[in-house]
Protein backbone atom coordinates (compact mmCIF):
# COMPACT_ATOMS: atom_id res chain seq x y z
CA UNK A 1 0.00 0.00 0.00
CA UNK A 2 1.42 3.15 -0.74
CA UNK A 3 2.77 5.54 2.43
CA UNK A 4 0.70 9.09 3.19
CA UNK A 5 3.43 11.69 1.39
CA UNK A 6 4.03 14.92 3.79
CA UNK A 7 4.93 18.09 2.07
CA UNK A 8 8.15 19.60 2.43
CA UNK A 9 8.73 23.36 2.81
CA UNK A 10 13.08 24.19 2.94
CA UNK A 11 13.12 27.89 3.79
CA UNK A 12 16.85 28.75 3.45
CA UNK A 13 18.84 27.01 0.40
CA UNK A 14 22.78 27.65 1.19
CA UNK A 15 25.10 24.98 2.88
CA UNK A 16 22.49 23.95 5.36
CA UNK A 17 20.08 24.03 2.78
CA UNK A 18 22.05 21.97 -0.21
CA UNK A 19 22.25 19.34 3.36
CA UNK A 20 19.02 19.20 4.01
CA UNK A 21 17.70 18.60 0.23
CA UNK A 22 19.98 15.35 0.05
CA UNK A 23 18.25 14.05 3.42
CA UNK A 24 15.08 14.39 2.11
CA UNK A 25 15.43 13.26 -1.17
CA UNK A 26 17.92 9.78 -0.16
CA UNK A 27 15.69 8.92 2.97
CA UNK A 28 12.82 6.90 1.38
CA UNK A 29 15.40 5.70 -1.44
CA UNK A 30 17.75 3.95 1.68
CA UNK A 31 15.34 3.93 4.44
CA UNK A 32 11.53 2.56 5.07
CA UNK A 33 9.82 6.21 6.70
CA UNK A 34 6.28 5.69 7.55
CA UNK A 35 5.51 8.63 5.68
CA UNK A 36 7.07 9.63 2.05
CA UNK A 37 8.47 13.24 1.92
CA UNK A 38 7.56 15.34 -1.21
CA UNK A 39 10.24 18.01 -1.89
CA UNK A 40 7.45 20.64 -2.48
CA UNK A 41 8.90 24.08 -2.56
CA UNK A 42 12.39 25.26 -1.20
CA UNK A 43 12.55 29.05 -0.85
CA UNK A 44 15.58 31.38 -0.72
CA UNK A 45 16.16 35.10 0.25
CA UNK A 46 14.21 37.93 -1.68
CA UNK A 47 16.06 37.67 -5.10
CA UNK A 48 18.30 34.99 -4.68
CA UNK A 49 18.48 32.65 -7.90
CA UNK A 50 16.97 29.50 -6.92
CA UNK A 51 18.00 27.98 -10.39
CA UNK A 52 20.06 25.11 -8.66
CA UNK A 53 17.25 24.22 -5.72
CA UNK A 54 14.97 23.18 -8.78
CA UNK A 55 17.39 21.94 -11.31
CA UNK A 56 19.93 20.13 -9.18
CA UNK A 57 18.44 19.50 -5.47
CA UNK A 58 15.13 18.18 -6.84
CA UNK A 59 12.54 20.88 -5.33
CA UNK A 60 9.14 21.11 -7.68
CA UNK A 61 8.52 24.71 -6.60
CA UNK A 62 11.04 27.40 -5.74
CA UNK A 63 9.97 30.68 -3.99
CA UNK A 64 11.29 34.09 -2.48
CA UNK A 65 8.50 34.66 -0.09
CA UNK A 66 8.93 32.34 3.10
CA UNK A 67 5.85 34.52 4.99
CA UNK A 68 3.60 33.03 1.90
CA UNK A 69 5.20 29.43 1.91
CA UNK A 70 5.01 28.68 5.26
CA UNK A 71 1.22 29.61 4.97
CA UNK A 72 0.61 27.11 2.01
CA UNK A 73 -2.33 24.86 3.20
CA UNK A 74 -0.63 22.11 1.32
CA UNK A 75 2.89 22.02 3.12
CA UNK A 76 3.00 19.74 6.47
CA UNK A 77 6.64 20.07 7.44
CA UNK A 78 8.87 24.07 7.25
CA UNK A 79 12.36 23.04 7.19
CA UNK A 80 14.49 26.07 8.26
CA UNK A 81 17.65 26.54 7.37
CA UNK A 82 18.07 29.95 7.01
CA UNK A 83 20.93 32.08 8.88
CA UNK A 84 20.22 32.23 12.39
CA UNK A 85 18.63 35.48 13.27
CA UNK A 86 15.48 34.06 10.72
CA UNK A 87 14.56 30.94 12.82
CA UNK A 88 12.59 32.70 14.97
CA UNK A 89 10.12 34.69 13.22
CA UNK A 90 9.82 31.82 10.40
CA UNK A 91 9.28 28.62 13.19
CA UNK A 92 7.13 31.06 15.36
CA UNK A 93 4.77 31.11 12.10
CA UNK A 94 5.27 27.67 10.92
CA UNK A 95 3.87 26.61 14.42
CA UNK A 96 0.91 29.03 14.08
CA UNK A 97 -0.01 27.74 10.70
CA UNK A 98 0.12 24.36 12.46
CA UNK A 99 2.78 22.87 10.46
CA UNK A 100 5.89 20.45 11.83
CA UNK A 101 8.73 21.76 12.06
CA UNK A 102 12.69 21.25 11.43
CA UNK A 103 15.32 24.16 12.52
CA UNK A 104 18.68 24.24 12.12
CA UNK A 105 21.26 24.76 14.87
CA UNK A 106 21.56 27.26 16.84
CA UNK A 107 17.69 27.39 17.68
CA UNK A 108 18.02 31.34 17.80
CA UNK A 109 20.12 33.86 18.64
CA UNK A 110 19.29 34.20 22.71
CA UNK A 111 17.54 32.17 25.30
CA UNK A 112 14.77 34.43 25.15
CA UNK A 113 14.04 33.43 21.61
CA UNK A 114 14.97 30.13 21.75
CA UNK A 115 12.13 30.18 24.97
CA UNK A 116 9.88 31.90 22.60
CA UNK A 117 9.87 29.29 19.75
CA UNK A 118 9.82 26.61 22.42
CA UNK A 119 6.32 28.21 24.05
CA UNK A 120 4.88 28.71 20.18
CA UNK A 121 5.79 24.66 19.40
CA UNK A 122 4.32 23.78 22.30
CA UNK A 123 1.40 26.02 21.77
CA UNK A 124 0.51 24.56 18.10
CA UNK A 125 1.44 20.99 19.62
CA UNK A 126 3.28 20.72 16.60
CA UNK A 127 6.32 18.05 16.10
CA UNK A 128 9.84 19.65 16.24
CA UNK A 129 13.28 18.76 15.84
CA UNK A 130 16.89 21.02 15.91
CA UNK A 131 18.94 20.10 13.44
CA UNK A 132 22.12 18.95 15.87
CA UNK A 133 23.50 16.53 13.20
CA UNK A 134 26.28 14.70 15.18
CA UNK A 135 23.96 12.85 17.02
CA UNK A 136 23.56 11.04 13.60
CA UNK A 137 26.76 9.68 13.29
CA UNK A 138 26.54 5.35 13.93
CA UNK A 139 29.36 5.79 16.37
CA UNK A 140 27.82 8.60 18.11
CA UNK A 141 24.94 6.38 18.47
CA UNK A 142 27.12 3.44 19.95
CA UNK A 143 28.84 5.58 22.41
CA UNK A 144 25.33 6.79 23.42
CA UNK A 145 24.41 2.89 23.62
CA UNK A 146 27.28 2.24 25.64
CA UNK A 147 26.86 4.33 28.58
CA UNK A 148 23.47 3.60 28.39
CA UNK A 149 24.17 0.39 29.42
CA UNK A 150 27.32 1.40 32.07
CA UNK A 151 29.66 -0.08 29.61
CA UNK A 152 31.70 3.46 30.99
CA UNK A 153 30.77 3.05 34.39
CA UNK A 154 30.98 6.12 36.05
CA UNK A 155 31.41 9.34 33.87
CA UNK A 156 34.73 11.33 35.15
CA UNK A 157 35.49 13.37 32.52
CA UNK A 158 33.19 14.98 29.20
CA UNK A 159 36.02 16.63 26.77
CA UNK A 160 35.39 18.04 23.68
CA UNK A 161 37.04 19.90 21.22
CA UNK A 162 35.53 21.64 18.22
CA UNK A 163 37.97 23.16 15.83
CA UNK A 164 37.75 24.85 12.85
CA UNK A 165 39.91 27.07 10.52
CA UNK A 166 38.05 29.00 8.05
CA UNK A 167 38.53 32.70 9.40
CA UNK A 168 42.13 32.58 10.37
CA UNK A 169 42.60 34.70 7.24
CA UNK A 170 42.42 38.54 8.22
CA UNK A 171 41.34 39.03 4.79
CA UNK A 172 38.48 36.96 4.94
CA UNK A 173 35.34 38.99 4.68
CA UNK A 174 32.90 39.58 7.24
CA UNK A 175 30.04 37.19 6.30
CA UNK A 176 26.66 36.96 8.31
CA UNK A 177 28.12 33.95 10.55
CA UNK A 178 30.55 37.28 11.95
CA UNK A 179 27.93 39.39 13.22
CA UNK A 180 25.94 39.45 16.19
CA UNK A 181 22.58 40.58 14.99
CA UNK A 182 22.66 37.65 12.54
CA UNK A 183 24.34 34.88 14.30
CA UNK A 184 24.05 35.45 18.11
CA UNK A 185 27.53 34.31 18.73
CA UNK A 186 30.38 33.13 17.26
CA UNK A 187 32.69 29.73 17.74
CA UNK A 188 30.42 29.39 20.89
CA UNK A 189 26.14 28.83 18.95
CA UNK A 190 28.13 27.78 16.33
CA UNK A 191 29.97 24.60 16.78
CA UNK A 192 30.16 25.38 20.53
CA UNK A 193 26.06 24.15 20.57
CA UNK A 194 27.05 20.44 18.97
CA UNK A 195 29.44 19.92 21.38
CA UNK A 196 27.33 20.81 24.22
CA UNK A 197 24.38 19.15 22.76
CA UNK A 198 26.38 16.07 22.32
CA UNK A 199 27.53 16.84 25.93
CA UNK A 200 24.07 16.61 27.24
CA UNK A 201 22.82 13.49 24.78
CA UNK A 202 25.49 11.50 25.99
CA UNK A 203 26.60 12.13 29.59
CA UNK A 204 23.92 14.48 30.98
CA UNK A 205 23.18 18.52 31.33
CA UNK A 206 25.83 21.26 32.00
CA UNK A 207 24.20 22.74 35.06
CA UNK A 208 27.06 25.56 35.71
CA UNK A 209 30.13 26.60 33.58
CA UNK A 210 33.30 29.06 33.83
CA UNK A 211 34.51 30.34 30.24
CA UNK A 212 36.69 32.66 28.59
CA UNK A 213 35.99 33.92 24.86
CA UNK A 214 37.85 35.94 22.33
CA UNK A 215 37.95 37.97 19.40
CA UNK A 216 41.12 37.41 17.90
CA UNK A 217 40.69 39.79 14.37
CA UNK A 218 38.51 42.58 15.20
CA UNK A 219 37.75 43.90 12.29
CA UNK A 220 36.95 42.68 8.91
CA UNK A 221 36.57 43.81 5.61
CA UNK A 222 32.68 44.09 4.19
CA UNK A 223 31.78 41.75 1.22
CA UNK A 224 29.18 42.58 -1.65
CA UNK A 225 26.75 41.00 0.45
CA UNK A 226 26.07 39.81 4.19
CA UNK A 227 22.96 37.71 4.18
CA UNK A 228 21.19 35.34 1.67
CA UNK A 229 22.60 35.09 -1.51
CA UNK A 230 26.07 34.22 0.01
CA UNK A 231 26.80 31.17 1.73
CA UNK A 232 27.60 31.89 5.04
CA UNK A 233 31.65 30.89 4.74
CA UNK A 234 32.35 32.82 2.26
CA UNK A 235 32.22 36.35 0.33
CA UNK A 236 33.70 38.71 -2.01
CA UNK A 237 35.38 41.30 -0.13
CA UNK A 238 34.61 45.37 -0.85
CA UNK A 239 37.20 46.97 0.77
CA UNK A 240 35.37 48.56 3.80
CA UNK A 241 36.21 47.63 7.37
CA UNK A 242 33.69 46.40 9.60
CA UNK A 243 34.36 45.28 13.89
CA UNK A 244 33.47 41.66 14.28
CA UNK A 245 31.20 41.43 17.66
CA UNK A 246 31.25 37.49 18.10
CA UNK A 247 33.58 35.37 19.57
CA UNK A 248 36.01 33.48 17.46
CA UNK A 249 36.91 30.94 19.99
CA UNK A 250 35.26 30.21 23.48
CA UNK A 251 36.63 27.77 25.83
CA UNK A 252 33.89 26.76 28.76
CA UNK A 253 34.17 24.27 31.94
CA UNK A 254 31.30 22.32 32.70
CA UNK A 255 29.59 20.63 35.44
CA UNK A 256 26.76 18.00 35.16
CA UNK A 257 23.72 18.00 36.78
CA UNK A 258 23.58 15.52 39.66
CA UNK A 259 26.63 13.81 38.50
CA UNK A 260 29.90 13.94 39.92
CA UNK A 261 31.40 14.76 36.48
CA UNK A 262 33.59 17.55 34.83
CA UNK A 263 33.13 18.56 31.18
CA UNK A 264 35.56 21.18 28.92
CA UNK A 265 34.90 22.46 25.96
CA UNK A 266 36.89 24.03 23.16
CA UNK A 267 34.71 25.65 20.31
CA UNK A 268 37.21 27.91 17.83
CA UNK A 269 37.83 28.75 14.70
CA UNK A 270 41.47 29.11 14.75
CA UNK A 271 42.82 26.28 14.67
CA UNK A 272 45.18 25.90 11.47
CA UNK A 273 44.55 22.44 9.70
CA UNK A 274 41.17 21.34 11.88
CA UNK A 275 39.05 21.81 9.40
CA UNK A 276 35.88 20.06 10.95
CA UNK A 277 37.65 18.62 13.91
CA UNK A 278 34.66 17.70 16.34
CA UNK A 279 36.21 15.38 18.88
CA UNK A 280 34.78 14.15 21.69
CA UNK A 281 36.50 11.96 24.87
CA UNK A 282 34.82 10.57 27.26
CA UNK A 283 36.58 8.85 30.17
CA UNK A 284 34.84 6.02 32.90
CA UNK A 285 35.54 4.00 35.36
CA UNK A 286 35.48 1.12 33.36
CA UNK A 287 36.60 2.22 30.16
CA UNK A 288 36.88 5.15 27.52
CA UNK A 289 35.81 6.34 24.25
CA UNK A 290 37.54 8.71 21.28
CA UNK A 291 35.21 9.64 18.35
CA UNK A 292 36.48 12.81 15.80
CA UNK A 293 34.26 13.83 13.18
CA UNK A 294 37.01 13.76 10.53
CA UNK A 295 37.07 10.05 10.84
CA UNK A 296 33.76 9.41 11.23
CA UNK A 297 33.10 5.77 11.12
CA UNK A 298 35.00 4.84 13.46
CA UNK A 299 35.70 5.44 17.43
CA UNK A 300 38.44 4.25 19.77
CA UNK A 301 37.80 2.11 23.27
CA UNK A 302 39.69 1.37 25.99
CA UNK A 303 38.10 -1.41 28.34
CA UNK A 304 39.95 -1.74 32.14
CA UNK A 305 38.03 -4.92 31.45
CA UNK A 306 40.88 -6.41 28.92
CA UNK A 307 43.82 -8.22 30.32
CA UNK A 308 46.64 -6.09 31.77
CA UNK A 309 49.22 -7.27 28.74
CA UNK A 310 46.64 -6.15 25.92
CA UNK A 311 45.23 -3.07 27.01
CA UNK A 312 44.98 -0.58 25.13
CA UNK A 313 42.72 1.44 22.72
CA UNK A 314 41.17 -0.54 20.17
CA UNK A 315 39.77 0.92 16.86
CA UNK A 316 35.91 0.04 16.25
CA UNK A 317 34.64 -0.15 12.94
CA UNK A 318 31.02 1.32 13.32
CA UNK A 319 30.27 1.27 9.77
CA UNK A 320 29.36 -2.38 10.01
CA UNK A 321 25.79 -3.27 9.90
CA UNK A 322 24.61 -3.83 13.62
CA UNK A 323 25.41 -0.30 14.17
CA UNK A 324 22.54 2.31 13.95
CA UNK A 325 21.56 3.23 10.25
CA UNK A 326 24.56 1.53 8.86
CA UNK A 327 22.76 -1.44 7.76
CA UNK A 328 20.16 0.77 5.31
CA UNK A 329 23.43 1.68 2.98
CA UNK A 330 26.21 -0.74 2.03
CA UNK A 331 27.79 -3.91 2.94
CA UNK A 332 30.57 -4.24 5.85
CA UNK A 333 33.22 -1.64 5.86
CA UNK A 334 32.13 0.46 2.63
CA UNK A 335 31.71 3.86 4.65
CA UNK A 336 29.23 6.77 4.96
CA UNK A 337 30.48 10.75 4.71
CA UNK A 338 28.95 13.70 6.65
CA UNK A 339 26.03 14.41 4.26
CA UNK A 340 24.66 10.71 5.65
CA UNK A 341 23.93 12.24 9.23
CA UNK A 342 20.74 14.68 7.26
CA UNK A 343 19.45 11.38 5.66
CA UNK A 344 19.08 9.72 9.30
CA UNK A 345 18.27 12.85 10.57
CA UNK A 346 15.36 13.44 9.04
CA UNK A 347 14.51 9.65 8.71
CA UNK A 348 14.54 9.84 12.81
CA UNK A 349 12.21 13.31 12.45
CA UNK A 350 9.64 11.17 10.09
CA UNK A 351 9.61 8.27 12.47
CA UNK A 352 8.74 10.48 15.35
CA UNK A 353 5.95 12.62 13.18
CA UNK A 354 3.14 11.31 14.45
CA UNK A 355 3.69 10.27 18.25
CA UNK A 356 5.96 14.14 17.89
CA UNK A 357 8.73 12.40 19.81
CA UNK A 358 11.38 9.83 18.54
CA UNK A 359 15.37 9.38 18.75
CA UNK A 360 15.96 13.30 17.29
CA UNK A 361 16.75 16.67 19.19
CA UNK A 362 13.77 18.99 20.16
CA UNK A 363 12.97 22.50 20.35
CA UNK A 364 13.55 21.54 24.45
CA UNK A 365 16.57 19.92 23.88
CA UNK A 366 18.11 22.99 22.02
CA UNK A 367 16.42 25.54 24.09
CA UNK A 368 18.43 23.53 27.12
CA UNK A 369 21.70 24.37 24.81
CA UNK A 370 20.87 27.72 24.41
CA UNK A 371 20.75 27.93 28.73
CA UNK A 372 24.29 26.86 28.73
CA UNK A 373 25.31 29.23 25.68
CA UNK A 374 23.94 32.17 27.78
CA UNK A 375 25.98 31.49 30.83
CA UNK A 376 29.07 30.84 28.80
CA UNK A 377 28.53 34.19 27.81
CA UNK A 378 27.87 35.59 31.28
CA UNK A 379 30.64 33.68 32.43
CA UNK A 380 33.00 35.32 30.52
CA UNK A 381 32.22 38.47 31.15
CA UNK A 382 32.01 38.15 34.41
CA UNK A 383 35.31 35.77 34.86
CA UNK A 384 32.96 33.51 37.72
CA UNK A 385 31.14 30.46 37.89
CA UNK A 386 27.60 31.01 36.65
CA UNK A 387 24.61 28.96 36.71
CA UNK A 388 22.58 27.75 33.70
C1 LIG B 1 30.20 26.31 9.97
O1 LIG B 1 31.03 26.48 11.06
C2 LIG B 1 29.45 24.97 10.03
O2 LIG B 1 28.79 24.88 8.83
C3 LIG B 1 28.42 24.89 11.15
O3 LIG B 1 27.45 25.91 11.05
C4 LIG B 1 27.77 23.53 11.10
O4 LIG B 1 26.81 23.38 12.11
C5 LIG B 1 28.87 22.48 11.25
O5 LIG B 1 28.30 21.20 11.22
C6 LIG B 1 29.88 22.60 10.16
O6 LIG B 1 30.38 23.92 10.15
Amino acid sequence: MAKKTVNVAMIGAAFMGKTHSNGWRKVGMFFDPPYTPVMKVACGAPGEDMTVAKEKWGWEEVSNNWEEVVNRPDIDIVDICTPNWLHPPVAIAAAKAGKAIVSEKPLSNSLAEGQAMLDAVKKARVANMCGFSYRFAPAVQKIKQMITKGELGHIFHFRAAYQQDWIVDPNFPMVWRLKKKYTGSGALGDIGAHITDLCHFLVGDVCEVASAMETFIKKRQVPTSNVGGISGTSGKNTGKMDTVDVDDAAVYLGRIKGANTLATFEATRFAPGRRNYNTIEIYGSEGSVLWNQEDMNVFHYFSRKDPGTLQGFRKVQACDPGHAYVGNWWPSGHIIGYEHLFVHEMYEFLCGLKAKKGNYPTFEDAVKCQRVLEAVEKAASSKKWEKV
